[in-house]
Formats: C-alpha cells, structure tokens, sequence
C-alpha cells in the first residue's frame, strides 16, 4: 500500500506555533512518528508539506493511479479552500482529514471543513495521533469517526 501525507500551511512551524495548541514537537517529529508506524506495517508512506494551495492541489493531481490514499491535513485551507476539494473529489482516492486540534471546538470560522464530505473519515483533537488513525483507517483497520 502506497500512501501520500499532505500537510497544508503553516504546518511546518510545528514547535514553534501556537504550542498550546500544536504541542512542541516538530514537523520533523511528526514525519518520522508516521513513518515509523508505516514502517511496522509495510506501507510506503510520502510525505509533502505546502504553504500554497495550489501546490498542494497539484500534489494530489499527480496521486491520482499512483497511490491508494491521502492523509491530509488542509491548515487553514480547510476552512477556505474550493480548489483543494475539488481536486480530492477529481482523483477519487480513499482521502482522510487530520487536524491536531478540534477546530470544531476554536473560532467560529474553523468550523466549517470545505473538505470533509469528500473525505472518507476525520480525525480531529487528537494531536498527532490522529495521523496514526487515519493511516490505520486507510487499512481499514480504524473505524471512522
Ligand atoms: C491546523 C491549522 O493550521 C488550522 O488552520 C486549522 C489545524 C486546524 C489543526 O488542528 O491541525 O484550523
């Protein structure tokens, strides 16, 4: 099984952002805890991190026959973002939304999610756990939540 882990802006400042929010582990961290847990289950586990909507649509354009599924967590794009969407409905892979925190639970404007009924299931206020489910829902060895 092949997958892709998309993670949106701002996602690299994991540690230094917000760490009551995000906790204080890096993005680094965060790629190596998904791999090691991709590793024990022999998934060939890539990982892409963008600051530009556009890029990221175009990263999930170019899984589209070479993967089996997207991990993605959107950033602020979840709560904005037709493009981003659009191009997960375009390339009908098994796609789940990741957040660290609950956004449902913060400010007005994170409670929408313009990707979530594209997505398969969602993972969200689980810190980087919720990864580790969403990889394991791809399995179909978690069950949606
Ligand atoms: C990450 C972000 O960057 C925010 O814009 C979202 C999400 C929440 C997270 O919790 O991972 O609102």
């Amino acid at each position: 099984m092949k997958l892709l882990v998309i993670n949106g802006p701002n996602l690299n400042m994991l540690g230094i952002r917000e760490p009551e929010i995000y906790g204080r582990e890096t993005y680094a961290d965060l790629c190596a805890l998904i791999q090691k847990h991709c590793d024990e289950k022999s998934i060939e586990v890539t990982f892409y991190q963008s600051n530009h909507e556009g890029a990221i649509v175009d990263e999930i354009q170019a899984a589209c026959g070479r993967l089996d599924g997207i991990v993605i967590n959107p950033g602020g794009y979840t709560h904005t973002s037709v493009a981003i969407r659009d191009a997960i409905a375009a390339v009908g892979l098994p796609t789940v939304e990741v957040h660290i925190s609950d956004p449902d639970t913060r400010e007005d404007f994170r409670h929408v999610s313009y990707v979530r009924d594209v997505c398969r299931a969602t993972f969200k206020g689980l810190g980087f756990a919720g990864y580790l489910k969403a990889v394991d829902f791809l399995c179909g060895e978690e069950p949606k939540t």
